[in-house]
């Protein structure tokens, strides 16, 4: 087969699993704890879920239930949204918590995301295929796909889909955005009177899919891991030559969760927050003239190299960069024409300063990249770049005026897609397999509407608790292309977090002295192996 060695290997050794999943499933015990309510806009959210709203939070247990046989299962499993490690796990752990219950159970797998389940495109998931996953990364087994059940027909089809299968329930392995979905079809269904069950697990590399009940997404744990291996290599490479500041993206759309995790792996001399950008208010100038001093500080040391992290999503949290980018989609709208001296003239002034500060390259990217909507794709601008040509120009201003005399010698990267298919760590593997053991397990009795919730993850694996926590808890109301809707809220970093407290205490430091640390690649059988990411054990421990 195309496996290497250690895929062979990875695949038939054995996922480490909590206690409680290795209890018989009619041995599990439901307890229903205190209902909740919605995150925000509590009265607003409810009305929408007229069904569904206010479910209690609930925990299984090991319980002195009688060991009676459970009838077969039948449970659809859907991948949605951007790959994480890990996902192949949920759908092994939905499937042996159903083969356990009885052997008779099937298990379905929608194909290419959400579009398979409005379509009825599935294939049959049995001992054969399964093997050939688990503990595997990505979502080649089923794909993925970021179609969204929004309207009543694509509802109506996919509840005919589901009905039509005999599904007791559907697991939806997705992030905030698919979750939310997941919540509103589980309304549907209990509204129309059909039997199947919605159960939604925690999945995104971004990290932004958490609160009090869900610790962390799965993905991210090796997704930061696979980055912090990257940036350790290229740190101890620059210690090495003293060549180059390296300029790095790393993704994770809009919240930075996952460069402010990297920086505490790696300690680069900087690293940027976008919330911190957006709760301070800076803009480019700032963010310019912030890195410019680093570089003249460092250089004063004799210093001519360096590592800089940035997020994908900066860009979106700088306030003048999005009043520029308004003002050129609509200046480009009424018809003027896409070159930089002619939009000069047509913007208004602050903008016009905005715009004459960007290297040439991006002022071209913004004028000509665009989607088929007419708007400049703010996602594809390479920050990197971008930044690194606004410092090379300030340090040249400053070399002018005497104040600078070395050189600025730039390399750019950017890290996202080599992290959403690694090959999952300890971590993601036990806690992606718990999450779809416990989504089987809730859809078993009977529940809809949870996302599937593991705590305790501060023990070891074998300690770790399971649940459901109502979706709707999560929800709050967002305006979104022109309307209201309701919609789990992202949970980005957290300036009063342990977790930025860590790195802001000592980003000083390490912007001057050099105490890269490089991390390594994951490890599977070697010391540290269990060991999970910074973040997380920052905010379970503070
Ligand atoms: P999800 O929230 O769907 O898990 O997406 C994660 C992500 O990897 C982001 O970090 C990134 O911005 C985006 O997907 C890239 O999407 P695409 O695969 O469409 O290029």
């Amino acid at each position: 087969g195309a496996y290497s060695k250690l895929q062979q290997e990875r695949i038939s050794s054995k996922c480490i699993k909590p206690k409680i999943i290795m209890a018989s499933p009619s041995q599990l015990k439901m307890v229903e704890r205190e209902a909740l309510g919605a995150k925000d806009h509590h009265d607003r959210v409810k009305a929408l879920f007229p069904k569904t709203f206010g479910l209690p939070r609930v925990e299984l247990e090991i319980g002195a239930e009688a060991d009676t046989p459970h009838p077969p299962l039948k449970v659809g499993v859907v991948l949605s949204g951007g790959q994480a490690p890990g996902g192949h796990n949920v759908i092994a752990g939905v499937f042996d918590y159903a083969m356990k219950a009885n052997p008779d159970s099937k298990i379905y797998g929608f194909l290419n995301g959400p579009h398979g389940v409005m379509n009825g495109v599935y294939c049959e998931i049995d001992q054969d295929i399964m093997a050939y996953y688990r503990n595997t990364g990505g979502f080649d087994m089923l794909g993925s796909g970021r179609d969204k059940i929004e309207s009543e027909a694509q509802m109506a089809s996919s509840m005919a889909v589901v009905t039509g299968m005999g599904l007791d329930g559907l697991v939806v392995i997705g992030g905030d955005d698919s979750n939310t979905n997941a919540a509103i079809l589980a309304e549907y269904f209990a509204a129309n009177g059909c039997a199947t069950k919605v159960c939604g697990c925690p999945k995104t590399i971004d990290g932004d899919l958490k609160n009090e009940y869900i610790p962390i997404s799965f993905g991210f744990d090796t997704a930061v891991k696979t980055f912090s291996e990257e940036i350790g290599n290229v740190a101890l490479d620059t210690l090495a030559s003293q060549k180059y500041y390296h300029f790095i993206r790393l993704m994770g759309r809009a919240a930075s969760n996952i460069a402010l995790e990297c920086a505490l792996q790696t300690r680069p001399n900087m690293c940027l927050i976008s919330e911190e950008v957006e709760a301070k208010g800076m803009n480019l100038l700032q963010i310019t003239h912030d890195i410019a001093d680093m570089v003249v500080a460092r250089a004063a040391k004799g210093k001519h190299y360096g590592m800089v992290l940035l997020p994908e999503g900066l860009i979106e949290f700088i306030p003048e960069f999005n009043h520029l980018i308004a003002e050129i989609n609509n200046v480009l709208a009424s018809g003027v024409e896409p070159t930089i001296e002619a939009m000069s003239a047509a913007l208004t002034p602050t903008n016009k300063a905005v715009f004459a500060f960007l290297p040439k390259t991006i002022k071209l990217q913004l004028l000509l990249d665009r989607d088929p909507h007419g708007n400049v794709q703010v996602a594809m601008i390479e920050t990197e770049r971008m930044l690194a040509e606004t410092v090379a120009a300030e340090l040249e201003r400053r070399r002018g005026a005497g104040l600078f005399l070395s050189r600025f010698m730039t390399q750019f990267h950017s890290f996202g897609y080599e992290g959403r298919c690694a090959l999952p760590s300890h971590f993601d593997c036990s806690y992606s397999y718990t999450l779809g053991y416990t989504a089987a397990a809730l859809i078993a009795k009977g529940q809809s509407s949870l996302m599937a919730s593991v705590q305790n993850l501060q023990s070891p694996i074998e300690e770790w608790t399971i649940g459901g926590v109502p979706i709707t808890m999560m929800c709050h109301m967002e305006h979104r292309h022109g309307k209201d809707k309701p919609v789990i809220k992202k949970a980005l970093v957290d300036l009063e977090g342990a977790p930025f407290k860590a790195f802001a205490k000592r980003r000083a430091r390490w912007a001057q002295t050099d105490v890269y640390r490089a991390p390594g690649p994951i490890q599977f059988y070697s010391a540290g192996a269990r060991d999970t990411n910074m973040t997380l054990m920052y905010e379970l421990l503070g």
